[in-house]
């Protein structure tokens, strides 16, 4: 049996950047953690507020629009103002992983009967990105939805209502691919009201 290590220490709470971020974990091969006091309202605002003029419809992995993701979104560009900056430095804290191997931060949006069905976000082994695949995942909710738009790993029956402020981590890093499938994940529609994330994927070498 091969001796899995997670890339997250696990605690219970995390102080960076004067909060305590704290550490509900909900399953642990694959370390999946729901976190919460990690954007203030402000922070999550400021965000919506950037995003919302720039927004357009998702595309999956292989670039194209399909039923399967039905969202708009954008992604800031690294380092492109001092609220993004912030944010990516405490992610990278937070998800112990350098800041050079972070993509862009991702922002999205989704309005009533909008979702991304089952998928995993590492890319498969034919896409180019495999090279330098992606490793682990924080979906930071920007604001609380009515009804729906739960985050939920099918194969796990973990389901996590966005809330606002908190964050969803997992990641799949893990020698054994068993593990890294049971990442598989979906937005599950929204019913009532509007959802909006932050997405921070980490790379296994540098990005950026
Ligand atoms: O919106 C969500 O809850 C999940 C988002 C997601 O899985 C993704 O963007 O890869």
């Amino acid at each position: 049996m091969i001796q899995e290590t997670s890339i997250l220490p696990v605690q219970s709470v995390y102080p960076i950047d004067n909060l305590l971020i704290t550490a509900e974990i909900l399953h642990e091969d694959p370390l999946i953690v729901r976190f919460g006091n990690v954007l203030s309202d402000e922070e999550c605002q400021a965000l919506i507020d950037a995003a919302a003029p720039r927004m357009k419809r998702s595309k999956l992995a292989n670039k194209e629009i399909s039923p399967i993701r039905t969202s708009s979104g954008i992604f800031f560009e690294a380092n492109e103002s001092p609220l993004i900056i912030e944010i990516e430095k405490r992610t990278s804290s937070l998800m112990h992983v350098p800041l050079s191997h972070a993509e862009g931060l991702q922002v999205l949006h989704y309005a009533p009967s909008q979702e991304f069905k089952a998928h995993y976000d590492f890319f498969g082994h034919n896409h180019p990105s495999s090279q330098n695949n992606r490793i682990s995942t924080l979906i930071m909710y920007l604001n609380d939805v009515e009804e729906g738009g739960e985050t939920t790993f099918p194969n796990l029956e973990i389901s996590v209502k966005p809330v606002k402020g908190s964050a969803l981590y997992f990641e799949y890093f893990y020698n054994d691919p068993k593990l890294n499938e049971l990442t598989l994940h979906c937005g599950l529609p929204v019913i009532r009201g509007e959802k909006w994330v932050a997405n921070q994927w980490m790379r296994k070498q540098q990005f950026r």
